[in-house]
């Protein structure tokens, strides 16, 4: 559960990260790029991480299904350089940029949830554009912030009662 009273990192913010992965090991993709968020990225403290989540692919059907997760974390990083430290971390982990939108990929790194701040620049809209009707972002975003509003969007738990699971399916640790 999140601690609001967490002081490790002054001044810093709340934030929210989704990760997702359906190429090269997805369950171990995930768990590299949560080591690279957590330990080595400066001005960073992880402060919740969800379950792992199997689901079919949103988009193109012919790419394998994926894994995702969420991830609580504060920081003192300004949006616009935590985007950027999580797009390293994506190039690092082999991703593959194409053209084509939602095709097969070794990492995704979505910014989810910035505080409360809604942004919207060329380069990042948050919060995130698909976050409100995604089962595989609002189900573990439910597992480690069950009391979550989301700015514009409104309370987590009204979201989750109109998505369906669309065969979201958590796996044991
Ligand atoms: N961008 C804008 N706002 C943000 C933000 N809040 N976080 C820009 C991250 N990036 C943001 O992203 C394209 C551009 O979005 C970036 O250059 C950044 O400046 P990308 O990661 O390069 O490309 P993409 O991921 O293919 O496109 P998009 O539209 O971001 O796709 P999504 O929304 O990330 O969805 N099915 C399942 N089951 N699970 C998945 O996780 N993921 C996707 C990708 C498709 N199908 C899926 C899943
Ligand atoms: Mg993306």
């Amino acid at each position: 559960m999140i601690d609001p009273q967490n002081s490790a990192l002054p001044s810093s913010v709340l934030a929210y990260i989704g990760l997702g992965s359906n190429l090269h090991h997805p369950d171990l993709q995930i768990q590299q790029a949560r080591v690279a968020i957590a330990n080595r990225l400066a001005g960073v403290i992880e402060i919740a991480f969800s379950s792992l989540y199997t689901s079919p692919p949103m988009g193109p059907q012919d790419q394998p299904h994926y894994i995702n997760a969420v991830m609580a974390i504060r920081t003192t990083l300004q949006p616009l350089d935590l985007l950027h430290q999580l797009q390293q971390i994506e190039n690092i982990q082999g991703r593959i940029r194409q053209a084509q939108r939602w095709v097969a990929r070794t990492l995704d790194l979505d910014l989810l949830l910035y505080g409360e701040q809604q942004i919207h620049l060329p380069e990042l809209t948050v919060p995130h554009i698909g976050i409100g009707d995604r089962a595989f972002v609002l189900y573990p975003l439910q597992e480690i912030a069950p009391d979550l509003t989301i700015p514009n969007l409104g309370k987590l738990t009204d979201l989750i009662k109109h998505c369906p699971l669309n065969g979201l399916v958590r796996i044991p640790a």
